[in-house]
């Protein structure tokens, strides 16, 4: 009896797959999103990350669901940025979290350095979602080389030689629309200037 009904279904799941209709709890690329956040209210597709965690964050919210809309519940997600010119921490390059019951993994970031468009994506089941949007990162930490994530005098020469300048987004740290690495910017370098994600990330 079992024979009969087990032949006919595996029957059914091979024609599925072999014509490509979507799987019921098989995460789908088409309906799971990559979404970032991020978590300052002044800066607008922007965040202005203190590798210590004590300015801005962002996070990245993965929501994984089938193609018909169901979520995928209790299944690894592995989260992974996505852009050259950024280092992070060991911990943060590849986060992997348990989707919850509505299929959802959240992680929250700023152990990292480097300056410029950043976006991620997520594998779970071994499928590939996102990549997100991009967010512009003005990094505290603008050198990706050691020492990494540390707002150090190497990033504070590299203000100085910048100093007055329209056209390096990365040093406008205040976030405000001038678009000038000026005094108000060199303040908030001045006030993280020696935090580091080595001794203050989780
Ligand atoms: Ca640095
Ligand atoms: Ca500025």
């Amino acid at each position: 009896m079992l024979k009969k009904l087990l032949i006919p279904t595996v029957g059914i799941v091979a024609l599925a797959v072999l014509s490509g209709i979507a799987l019921a709890g098989v995460p789908c690329t088409g309906t799971s999103t990559v979404i970032i956040t991020e978590n300052s209210i002044p800066c607008i597709n922007a965040a202005n990350i203190c590798p210590g965690g004590d300015l801005d964050t962002i996070t990245v919210t993965v929501t994984v669901l089938d193609c018909y809309g169901n979520p995928i519940v209790g299944e690894n997600t592995a989260i992974t940025p996505q852009t050259a010119g950024f280092v992070f921490k060991a911990a943060d390059s590849t986060r992997t979290l348990v989707t919850d019951v509505s299929g959802v993994v959240s992680a929250k970031y700023y152990c990292f350095g480097g300056c410029g468009d950043l976006k991620f994506q997520a594998v779970c089941n071994g499928v590939t979602l996102g990549p997100s949007a991009t967010i512009y990162i003005t990094n505290l930490d603008n050198t990706i080389s050691p020492p990494a994530y540390k707002c150090d005098a190497v990033d504070l020469s590299l203000f100085g030689q910048k100093y007055g300048s329209t056209t390096w987004p990365c040093g406008n740290y205040n976030c405000s629309s001038d678009g000038k690495c000026d005094a108000l910017d060199l303040s908030i370098l001045g006030q993280h200037y020696g935090h580091s994600g080595a001794t203050m990330c989780p």
